[in-house]
């Protein structure tokens, strides 16, 4: 997954617009991942589930947080997410396809809140940029 400099350009100036909101952007995010692809609950049996609840705001929170770590160290992804990678892939064992629905998500949620600033351009570039972030996270599986 190669991102160009104009993906880089394009991932940095919509993520800008996403940092002060990671409780809420982040929240819908997994409650929309849940209700539209309910599988992906398995993995969190200890959480409260419902629109809303503490638990979806403070991980939503911590997800966003860790999306914006990575744009922020953007030729680095690996490096900057290198503790979160061993957890996916250590303790977690999410199946790697999961990746792909909660991006799937967060863009949604982007384009939601931000619908001008998802071009087709921007819109192709985070994508990319969501695909190296799941590869890293599902780097060390094997
Ligand atoms: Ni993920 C914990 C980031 C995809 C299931 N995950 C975290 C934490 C961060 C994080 C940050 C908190 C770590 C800590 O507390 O030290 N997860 C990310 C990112 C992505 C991602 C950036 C992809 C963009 N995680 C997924 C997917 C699933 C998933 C696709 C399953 C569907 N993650 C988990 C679970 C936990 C978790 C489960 C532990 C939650 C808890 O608090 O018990």
């Amino acid at each position: 997954m190669v991102l160009s400099a104009a993906d880089k350009t394009n991932v940095k100036g919509i993520i800008a617009k996403i940092g002060g909101h990671c409780e809420d952007y982040g929240a819908e995010c997994l409650e929309r991942m849940f209700v539209v692809y309910p599988q992906t609950k398995t993995y969190f049996p200890h959480f409260d589930v419902h629109h809303g609840s503490a638990q979806m705001k403070t991980h939503g929170r911590k997800v966003v947080a860790a999306l914006i770590e990575a744009a922020n160290h953007i030729d680095d992804i690996a490096g900057a997410l290198s503790k979160l990678s061993d957890l996916h892939a250590h303790k977690l064992r999410v199946d790697p396809v999961n990746f792909k629905l909660l991006g799937q998500c967060f863009l949604v949620v982007v384009g939601i809140h931000h619908p001008s600033a998802l071009t087709p351009e921007v819109h192709a570039s985070l994508d990319k940029f969501l695909c190296a972030v799941a590869t890293v996270l599902t780097a060390k599986y094997r």
